[in-house]
């Protein structure tokens, strides 16, 4: 979008004043992938931009799972909501897997799809007149996503399209967020636009975000005081740069360790003296007063949990996950509220009842004296290559290459205790949902949202397939977005065998050398993918050519403004990383 624009603009049809009004309403993408319904949008962008109308930038994705963890990348790091239109329900299906993760990741997303013409007969303009429009018609479209969708709706009379798109954009922006659905028959975009005047503001707002009820923070605030052993467990409390700030500063005055569990983003400073590292259950069974901020699975009950006398308290937009069907995690208070003023002011509250200054800081300095032990011996660093290419080493080494301006995102290879990442939203990783095909595109939207910065992808072998990865590096090219894309390549679905062997370690699976289901021999030379685009590609097989390669790698992303890949042909392991 180009925001000089103006945002005045005489639409003549529905298509005309659907652009326009994203446009206005300030959505600055349009991630397409297009098809027979696309022909009155076509015609209208080519109008508006002959009129100098302001509307949101295409961008062609040639896959639509890649086009939405590109939206969802983009708005994960600008928290602006973005608009993407697939064709009918065959886009919408191959979109599906990238919306779940973007709805569990509470991602605003206006995801729109066109619908096969209405009509048959041709006389109304868009009706029927190609042979696959009678066999792509659902019963009900929005069906197949309404279980992720916050809302969905068919426009049906171009009358509408100003409330649609204004109700779409609020609805998903509003707390807790996430993606909307709207569907538009071609006949009604192609339809005369009613000559009257549209709102040059949003004619609906969004939700102002829910509160923390004042009972529930002093209840908790008094629980807080009162704690021996406090312990916070998040996964999504990092997600704005305002919620680490109060999650930090709560964990600093009440001296309270911080486990980041399966992150998405990061909350805390990794080298933060009250950053505990990655694994809840060791501390929870001491704990006396569970916080789990943003925190959708705090434990897994098989692996263990908090002592039965323990308080467990979530906070969160929506701590009861009710969108989730089965989440049984003891809940004695369940404060909502959106993070960082919920945290910040729980912490001001909790202050009025604080135990002696002394006992917060004896209390603090040897939790920092054995978070920092841990983390030492937890870190293996990258000074020294071992004799075998790890998982563990590769992350290393990719941590080396990490300067002020890099954004990390992670699909999901990552070994955790190996990151020094000290400021938020410079770390990324994938939805809990685990749909995997997310990590190329988000981080090309990280990109797009973030042009300055230095985008470094992990992904296994596996997730970089996943992200169809000729249409992720076709994108890179085509919007001049450079990454450094760093494949972990173990040459196998390590994760599928590794819950074979969890759940048979004596099995005759597990004495097997080709795991079943699990193998992906022979790799494919991934470094020639990308060479296809543009872009600089190279294998490495051995641990002390790695550091170098990865130095090149991202030299040609920085300098020469290339995307490059970095194929790493890892050791098959399967243990589980952080
Ligand atoms: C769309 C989708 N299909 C299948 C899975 C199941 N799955 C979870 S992890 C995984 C393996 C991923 O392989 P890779 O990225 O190479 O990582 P590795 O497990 O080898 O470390 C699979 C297939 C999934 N999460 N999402
Ligand atoms: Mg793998």
């Amino acid at each position: 979008m180009k925001p000089g624009l103006p945002v005045e603009f005489r639409p003549e049809t529905a298509a005309e004043a659907y652009l326009g009004l994203l446009g206005a309403r300030g959505v600055e993408y349009l991630f397409a992938n297009g098809g027979t319904d696309f022909a009155p949008l076509a015609e209208a962008y080519a109008r508006g931009q002959s009129l100098g109308w302001r509307m949101p930038e295409p961008v062609i994705v040639p896959h639509e799972n890649m086009g939405v963890a590109m939206a969802h990348g983009y708005t994960m790091v600008t928290g602006r909501a973005q608009a993407m239109m697939v064709h009918v329900g065959m886009g919408t299906a191959n979109a599906i897997n990238g919306l779940i993760n973007a709805a569990r990741m509470n991602i605003p997303m206006l995801f729109t799809a066109g619908r096969t013409p209405l009509t048959e007969s041709g006389a109304v303009p868009g009706a029927r007149n190609n042979y696959i429009h009678w066999a792509q018609e659902h019963f009900d479209q929005g069906a197949m996503l309404r279980e992720f969708m916050k809302w969905d709706y068919e426009l049906k009379h171009a009358e509408q399209v100003e409330t649609a798109v204004d109700r779409a954009l609020a609805i998903a922006a509003s707390e807790p967020q996430g993606p909307v659905y709207l569907t538009l028959p071609r006949e009604i975009l192609a339809a005369a636009f009613p000559a009257r005047g549209m709102s040059s503001r949003a004619s609906i707002v969004a939700a102002s975000p829910p509160a923390a009820d004042p009972e529930a923070l002093e209840e908790v605030a008094r629980l807080l005081a009162r704690a021996q052993r406090p312990l916070v467990i998040t996964a999504n409390g990092g997600r704005t740069a305002e919620a680490a700030r109060a999650i930090t500063q709560l964990a600093e005055s009440f001296a309270i360790p911080v486990v980041h569990y399966r992150p998405r983003y990061f909350a805390l400073s990794t080298e933060h003296p009250m950053h505990a590292g990655w694994e809840p259950h060791a501390r929870l069974k001491d704990a006396d007063l569970v916080l789990a901020i943003e925190c959708d699975v705090p434990w897994i009950p098989a692996q263990g949990g908090p002592a039965p006398d323990a308080k467990i308290v979530h906070i969160g937009p929506d701590p009861l996950y009710a969108r989730y069907p089965l989440r049984g995690f003891r809940t004695d208070v369940a404060l909502a509220g959106v993070t960082a003023p919920t945290v910040a002011r729980l912490l001001e509250r909790a202050l009025k009842h604080a135990p002696a200054a002394a006992a917060l800081k004896s209390r603090f300095d040897s939790l920092a004296a054995q978070c920092a032990t841990e983390r030492r011996k937890a870190r293996a660093g990258a000074a020294a290559a071992p004799a075998a290419l790890s998982a563990k080493y590769a992350s290393a080494c990719v941590n080396r290459l990490l300067g002020e301006d890099t954004i990390v995102v992670n699909e999901y290879p990552l070994v955790l205790e190996e990151m020094e990442i000290r400021t938020s939203g410079h770390y990324f990783a994938s939805a809990p949902a685990g749909g995997l095909g997310w990590g190329l595109g988000a981080a090309l939207g990280a990109k797009l949202a973030a042009p300055g910065k230095t985008l470094v992808c992990c992904v296994g072998d596996g997730a970089y397939m996943f992200g169809n990865p000729t249409a992720a590096h076709f994108v890179s090219e085509s919007m001049q977005l450079p990454a450094l894309f760093v494949v972990f390549n173990n040459a196998r679905w390590a994760a599928v065998h590794r819950a074979t062997l969890a759940m048979y370690p004596k099995g005759v699976a597990a004495a097997t050398k080709q795991p079943p289901f699990a193998t992906l021999e022979p790799s494919p030379r991934f470094e020639k993918v990308i060479e296809a685009s543009g872009g600089y590609g190279v294998r490495v097989a051995r641990p002390a050519e790695l550091m170098p390669a990865l130095e090149r790698a991202l030299n040609v992303v920085k300098e020469e403004k290339r995307q490059a890949l970095v194929n790493v042909q890892l050791e098959a392991s399967y243990v589980k990383t952080s």
